[in-house]
């Protein structure tokens, strides 16, 4: 059953069915399925099969617009379902796809995580300037800024945002983690960041322990 309905959802995906996909979401849900693992194993396969697709030129453009948007909309139905933790606030992150990227289906599911967690999140959406994250972050009294990046052209943002935060003074007031399909703990290493999560589930964990 619960194979099949992974499958089902992989399809939606691959064949860009924004209905299918939704009502495959709705009835993962109605039927007691956790909104992460049906996100985990049924969606997220999906999506990545069409950029597999895309990247070896057998899908294009308006194939891989259709699939995304058919994606967007089960992410929605499944974000909205996610458990929320009763308990107080753990602290706040200010979160945003880096400027010149528009992929941003990963990070609302990050997001939603880091509520249903119990954490205080302002979701800058995507294409969000270096200026504006700090800015962002001073206004929100934020612990952590988190930023997401899917293009390998635009992760030097993630490094640009670290120099940012060192020429200003910053860097020791807030924390930062990186995430999206091209990033890595090299990376982070790399650039200074403080953490790196692969996934939402990881990203809750290692925010976790930055506020420790
Ligand atoms: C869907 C999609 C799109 C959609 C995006 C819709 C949207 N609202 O996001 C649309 C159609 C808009 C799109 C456009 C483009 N895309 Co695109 N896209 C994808 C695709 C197929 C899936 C991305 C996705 O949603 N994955 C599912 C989510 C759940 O995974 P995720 O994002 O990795 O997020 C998880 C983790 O990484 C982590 N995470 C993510 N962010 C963060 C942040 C923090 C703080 C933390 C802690 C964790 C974390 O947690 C998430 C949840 O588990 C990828 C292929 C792929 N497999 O990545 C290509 C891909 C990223 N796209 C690609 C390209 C080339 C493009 C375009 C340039 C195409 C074009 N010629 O126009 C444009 C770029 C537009 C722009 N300026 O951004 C390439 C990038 C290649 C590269 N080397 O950079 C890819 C890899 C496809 C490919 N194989 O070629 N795309």
């Amino acid at each position: 059953m619960t194979e099949k309905i992974y499958s089902e959802a992989i399809e939606a995906i691959l064949k860009g069915d924004v209905e299918k996909a939704t009502a495959i979401a709705r009835r993962g849900l109605d039927d007691g399925m956790d909104p992460l693992e049906l996100m985990t194993h049924g969606f997220i396969p999906g999506i990545n099969q069409v950029g597999d697709l895309f990247g070896s030129g057998k899908l294009f453009i308006p194939g891989l617009v259709k699939s995304a948007a058919a994606m967007e909309k089960a992410t929605a139905v499944i974000n909205a379902a996610i458990p929320q933790e009763q308990a107080a606030v753990r602290g706040k992150i200010v979160i945003g796809t880096v400027e010149g990227d528009m992929h941003d289906i990963g990070k609302t599911i990050v997001v939603a995580l880091l509520r249903a967690n119990g954490f205080d999140v302002l979701d800058l959406g995507r294409d969000v300037a270096i200026a504006r994250f700090i800015e962002e972050a001073e206004k929100f009294g934020a612990d952590i800024i988190g930023t997401s990046t899917l293009l390998t052209t635009t992760m030097v943002v993630q490094k640009e945002l670290e120099e940012e935060l060192k020429n200003s003074g910053l860097k020791g007031k807030y924390k930062t983690i990186v995430g999206g399909a091209p990033v890595t703990q090299r990376w982070a290493n790399r650039i200074g960041a403080d953490a790196f999560a692969q996934d939402a589930g990881d990203g809750v964990k290692k925010v976790k322990q930055l506020l420790l």
